[in-house]
């Protein structure tokens, strides 16, 4: 049988056909394209079924605006540097780019398989020198601006990666902090490092969620969680001193305040201590000549900072309440995070949990200022009470609403200001490891810490060499260097950075990705960006999507971009899951492309669900994809064989033709809204209809034919050689790829009312009578459909067996 889709063969013909042409190159001149963007994939070694998925959603979306008229940028590159690569160069006794050059080839290899449209002539990796002298040329842009700190900080230590870890990068596994590869339980170290202030642009980044209306609202909810802006206000004490314990604060104390944070102001009469993280400045000075609070600042900083309890240590300072002038004690609590808000607190046990479990310790008094509206029994002494009311034991203030109250204690008292805090921390950019972009940097004993001349970039990384530790910090050669400002024997900075660096702004490289000069083309940034579709896995919700966000900012600030936002429509893909497991090399379950071929491959992972919906690989669900692809491919192929068409028009013709027509529509309506799974169920209707045209009689030459034509083209963006297999059979010349989005030639919405009253009828026909016994229903509804009235009243008798009692003329007259 000719019918046979022989796909290997298929697949290699219309992909030579494609490069020949050039059909996925963007031309730079092209005028605001659609720019249509996967998340571009870790060489890890192989293409798993994620990625095939993310992929096969990208290239159905840029297909489909192309046939649509639309320039088309759809790049492809590798996010090629990161310790897996270091890790797996170690065990197979290779080095990091060497391995990594071969998972390209291989991936590379594997797209093209899969038959994706890129545009190869753009492509970029980021471990080359050509790629990653602008991260270090935005590095230090970033540096002149500001942005780029060098700090000592407590760092998250993997003593088996020997790295620092970011705090996304430690996972919680029963209660243990492990690194997220090696899954080996995090230490903690003290090290200079380098941050990028992405703090600074803390509240512009939460105010613009609200903008992005074509981001999921889940991924939007992870970022405002992740940046946890909270509202409160600021207020400052007095602290001082009774060194000798004498209780007389008159001669003895050094005068001095501490700002807390506090998201319940109206609170402040409540306060009965004061407490200052073990981090905090006066801990630290308290810790010189206090033996207690030396002590357990050291216990804390050594401890898993989840583990701390409501422990603390009393001092020998005194706060002094702004409000009522009434002195406080003053804490060293490790239960106050150093981090977060002013790293110290006022103490409301009455009304805030970790308060009043921290008073419970430590026998403080519990005051309540603040009473339920309802008058509803609580006791604080068990309880804090953390709700809304009216104020309590709070002078002036007292029936006020606390709403209100909030208010006005912050306007009225100078000790208290507005003020608006943010969980997001500084990002921690450094990495104790070989496979990243060094940081431009050389340390000078004189002069410090000096970025290295514009001229000088890149600086390249030395050979590889195998240690345990840093592999650049046993670069001795590479390592010694010259002081840029004075000349006097240094030392490069090795530390690389943050691989999330490098896809911070990769979207940006694709506009010009040879540009010798700069890192990307502003003026074509300008017209090309935003990025209209970026498509990728929800586990980027948090940190590559903020920094995106963050390098495009920045970018702005530094005149190098109009755009503030990168993404305009995000799509965050489900899961592919394999006996209810997800689908990954590490857990073995990968199913591999090539075993079923691209077009059935891509198909099922379009057609099984939603995008955003997970789904399960089974060999069932994988045959409906087959069997549609082969259907397809057999009526092109039998309508070429046997291409003896009926010439004149008939009834149900027009019925078929208006069918197309609205399948045109819908499934128009469904790739517009991703919703490949139901563009798929529309073509499986539409080549089911026309294979019943074929077999309840000859068909009518043009109509079929163009039927055909439709399910060759609205196919081909998910399942393009197939979609290029069919065209060409049925029309001799062209490619799908290149041919116009087809339309509908008659009015749609008229028809639709139209096959809705057919519908009611139908039904009304099979009320009257019972046609049960019909044995082709679908018969039936074709030809209702085609010629509805005559036609179906006709059936309807002769299903009836010519019974006298049926009255013809009285249904069509209902009808
Ligand atoms: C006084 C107060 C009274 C507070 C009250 C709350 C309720 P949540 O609780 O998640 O909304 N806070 C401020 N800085 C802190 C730090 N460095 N470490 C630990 N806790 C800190 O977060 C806001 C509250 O967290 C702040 O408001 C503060 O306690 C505490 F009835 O101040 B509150
Ligand atoms: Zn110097």
């Amino acid at each position: 049988m000719t019918s046979h889709y022989d796909h290997a063969q298929v697949q290699e013909f219309w992909q030579y056909v494609w490069e020949r042409d050039d059909v996925y190159e963007l031309d730079d001149d092209a005028v605001d394209p659609t720019y249509v963007l996967g998340m571009f994939p870790y060489t890890s070694g192989t293409l798993h079924m994620g990625h095939v998925r993310n992929y096969a959603i990208t290239d159905a979306y840029a297909r489909y605006r192309r046939m649509c008229g639309d320039d088309v940028l759809h790049p492809m590159g590798w996010d090629a540097f990161g310790l897996p690569a270091e890790n797996a160069a170690f065990e197979r006794k290779t080095d990091p780019r060497s391995w990594t050059e071969a998972c390209i080839r291989r991936m590379r290899e594997e797209l093209e398989t899969m038959g994706f449209g890129y545009d190869w002539s753009r492509e970029i990796t980021t471990c080359d020198p050509d790629y990653y002298r602008w991260n270090q040329w935005l590095f230090e842009r970033f540096h002149e601006a500001g942005l780029v700190e060098y700090e000592a900080a407590t760092v998250n230590w993997c003593p088996d990666c020997e790295t620092v870890l970011a705090d996304a990068q430690v996972s919680e596994t029963d209660g243990d902090r492990v690194c997220w590869r090696c899954e080996t339980p995090v230490g903690r170290r003290e090290l200079d490092q380098w941050f990028f202030a992405i703090t600074d642009y803390a509240e512009e980044l939460y105010e613009g969620l609200d903008d992005l209306e074509g981001w999921p609202e889940g991924v939007r909810e992870i970022q405002r969680n992740w940046i946890g802006r909270q509202e409160g206000a600021r207020i400052t004490f007095d602290v001082s001193r009774d060194r000798d314990g004498d209780d007389d604060r008159g001669d003895d104390s050094d005068a001095g305040t501490v700002d807390v944070f506090s998201t319940r102001p109206e609170t402040v009469h409540g306060a009965t201590y004061l407490a200052v993280s073990p981090g905090h400045d006066l801990a630290r000075e308290l810790a010189e000549d206090d033996d207690a609070v030396a002590d357990y600042v050291e216990t804390v900083r050594d401890r898993d900072p989840d583990e701390v309890g409501f422990d603390g240590v009393e001092t020998d300072a005194t706060a002094v309440h702004p409000l009522t002038g009434a002195e406080l004690p003053v804490y060293v609590a490790g239960y106050v995070l150093a981090d977060v808000g002013t790293g110290a607190v006022m103490g409301v046990p009455a009304h805030n949990e970790r308060d009043h479990a921290f008073a419970g310790e430590h026998d403080l008094p519990i005051e309540r200022v603040i009473r339920p509206d309802d008058d509803a029994e609580i006791d604080v002494e068990t309880e804090a009470y953390t709700g809304e009311g009216s104020l309590e034991e709070s002078g002036e203030y007292d029936g006020t609403e606390s709403q209100r109250a909030r208010e006005r204690i912050v306007a009225e008292n100078d000790a208290l200001e507005d003020d608006v805090t943010y969980r997001l921390r500084d990002w921690l950019i450094s990495r104790q490891r070989y496979w990243g972009t060094p940081i431009p940097i050389v340390h000078c004993d004189d002069c410090g810490a000096v970025p290295v001349p514009e001229d000088e970039l890149p600086v390249e990384l030395p050979e590889f060499v195998r240690t345990t530790g840093n592999p650049l910090d046993a670069a001795e050669e590479w390592k010694a260097t010259t002081c840029p400002d004075c000349g006097a024997p240094a030392e490069r900075e090795t530390d690389t950075m943050d691989t999330f660096v490098d896809s911070s702004w990769y979207y940006l490289r694709f506009l010009s990705p040879d540009l010798a000069d700069a890192p990307f083309d502003t003026d074509r940034a300008d017209d090309w960006m935003p990025v209209d579709v970026y498509v990728g896995g929800d586990e980027h919700a948090a940190l590559h999507l903020l920094y995106t966000r963050f390098f495009t900012k920045a970018l702005a600030d530094l005149g190098l971009l109009e755009e503030r936002e990168p993404i305009r429509e995000l799509k965050s893909q489900g899961t592919v899951l394999y006996d209810g497991e997800k689908m990954s090399s590490s857990k073995g379950n990968v199913v591999t492309p090539e075993e079923y071929g691209a077009e059935t491959t891509r198909l099922f992972v379009l057609s099984a669900a939603h995008p955003e919906q997970d789904f399960e690989w089974t060999a069932n669900n994988v045959r409906g994809a087959y069997d549609l692809q082969q259907t397809l491919y057999g009526m092109a192929t039998e309508f070429v064989d046997e291409g003896d068409a009926r010439l004149e028009r008939r009834g149900h013709d027009d019925y078929v033709a208006r069918e197309i027509d609205r399948t045109i529509a819908a499934a128009t309506e469904e790739y517009e809204r991703f919703r490949f799974h139901r563009a798929a169920t529309e073509i499986r209707e539409l080549a089911r209809l026309l294979r019943r045209y074929r077999e309840y009689d000859r068909p009518h030459g043009e109509v079929y034919r163009r039927g055909l034509l439709t399910l060759a083209a609205l196919i081909a963006p998910m399942a393009p050689h197939l979609g290029e297999e069919c065209w060409n059979k049925l029309r001799g010349e062209g490619l799908v790829v290149e041919a116009d989005w087809p339309e509908p030639d008659g009015d749609v919405a008229a028809y639709q009312r139209e096959r809705r009253l057919v519908d009611r009828t139908l039904e009304d026909v099979r009320d009257i009578v019972d046609v049960a016994d019909i044995d082709e229903p679908e018969r039936i509804d074709l030809v209702v459909a085609a010629d509805w009235k005559y036609r179906a009243a006709e059936l309807v008798a002769d299903a009836a067996g010519g019974d006298d009692g049926i009255d013809v003329d009285g249904i069509v007259d209902r009808l």
